[in-house]
């Protein structure tokens, strides 16, 4: 039976979409645009749809996850689609008791701290993944010509969670083991890199477009850290797609310090947060790294003309880098009036 035409084995169409060729360093005509957490609690339809449903019970609901990753993109006609999930699934799916608590975020029913923690985590069974490749499959279905992008979390950011027991502030307690035992640290980054790595795979292999890693928290080491205890398992986590031939995107919070090293694992494009300028990012990065970023989450609330400049501020220093796909700095905060979003993608669109 033959198969659908937005099929993406049988379509070019994400291939030559603005945001798959601003990934892989081209310009066209549309400069494209997309919100990190653009599906989400800004948006009436989807604080509907989630009323009853505990947040990963509707991350492993295929069809709620598949309708809440496309109603961004109807309403906001951003150029991706990011699938519904959290960097806790993986994790989740292998075994480990997470939840995730409404107003904090993931908290862990027994944090990881030891060797023999370590030692108990069991690797993620590939048919644990079944309900993420039919929710991707089915979305990829309905998207035709915008692409999806799959997305994991970074070793690092996962194992924060991990040792931590739930959202910190600085990672304080993480930051500590991987001086106080590395040979554990390294063990529980392996761990998370090929749970992570899976859980990216599995989006890709059901036909997802692009790729991003988030290193949400990787702000709080420094440089030569980072290099040295969380850098190569990064790597291990996006080695997992080796043969797809998709673009690999990076993201950190507070990334300045560390976007060459972040850039290095093997990314194709960097997103940037919101503390430098995109040009700025740029030099940093040598030139020649397509950027993602990087609108202030906070002017969201500002006044429109406010906003406004921001945005064209934004787009201008976009253009030092071999090309630019527009986005905020970090997530949309959860109060965010919906058409202000709509709005930036109209403006941005005019820009071109
Ligand atoms: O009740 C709710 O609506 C829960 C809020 C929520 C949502 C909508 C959480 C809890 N996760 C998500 C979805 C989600 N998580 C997406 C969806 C796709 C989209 O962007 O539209 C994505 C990409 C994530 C990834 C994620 N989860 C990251 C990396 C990106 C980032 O924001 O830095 C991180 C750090 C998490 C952990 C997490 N999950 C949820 C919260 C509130 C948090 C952060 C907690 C903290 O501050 O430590």
């Amino acid at each position: 039976m033959p198969l659908p035409d937005s099929h993406p084995l049988l379509s070019a169409d994400t291939a030559n979409s603005p945001l798959i060729r601003a990934y892989r360093g081209q310009r066209g005509d549309r400069l494209p645009i997309w919100f990190m957490r653009q599906a989400g609690r800004s948006l009436p339809e989807y604080r509907e749809l989630r009323v009853g449903n505990a947040m990963l019970d509707a991350c492993l609901t295929p069809e709620l996850a598949s309708e809440i990753t496309l109603q961004p993109v109807r309403r906001h006609a951003v150029d991706a689609a990011i699938f519904f999930s959290d960097i806790v699934i993986p994790v989740k799916l292998a075994g480990v008791g997470v939840e995730i608590v409404p107003g904090r975020g993931p908290v862990i029913e027994h944090p990881i701290r030891t060797a023999a923690d370590v030692a108990a985590l069991r690797p993620l069974d590939p048919a644990a993944l079944a309900p993420i490749r039919e929710a991707v499959a089915a979305t990829v279905a309905q998207l035709g010509s915008t692409p999806l992008i799959g997305f994991a979390g970074a070793p690092f950011t996962l194992a924060s969670y991990l040792v931590e027991g739930g959202p910190s502030k600085d990672q304080i307690r993480a930051r500590t083991l991987v001086y106080s035992d590395p040979h554990t640290w390294a063990a529980l980054l392996n761990w998370c890199a090929d749970v992570t790595g899976e859980f990216l795979r599995a989006q890709v292999e059901a036909g997802a477009s692009a790729a991003q890693l988030f290193d949400s928290w990787v702000g709080s080491l420094s440089e030569a850290n980072y290099v040295r205890r969380v850098a190569p398992h990064s790597k291990r986590a996006l080695d997992h797609l080796r043969g797809y031939d998709v673009p690999k995107v990076h993201f950190g919070v507070g990334s300045g310090e560390v976007l060459r090293a972040m850039h290095s694992i093997g990314a194709d494009a960097m997103g940037v947060d919101w503390r430098i300028p995109l040009d700025e990012a740029d030099r940093r990065l040598g030139g020649g790294v397509p950027l993602q970023g990087n609108i202030d989450p906070a002017l969201l609330a500002a006044p429109w003309s406010v906003l406004e400049s921001h945005v064209r501020d934004v787009v201008d220093r976009g253009r030092a880098a071999p090309a630019h796909v527009v986005n905020l700095g970090h997530g949309v905060p959860p109060e965010t009036d919906p058409d202000v979003l709509t709005r930036i993608v109209e403006l941005v669109h005019s820009l071109g």
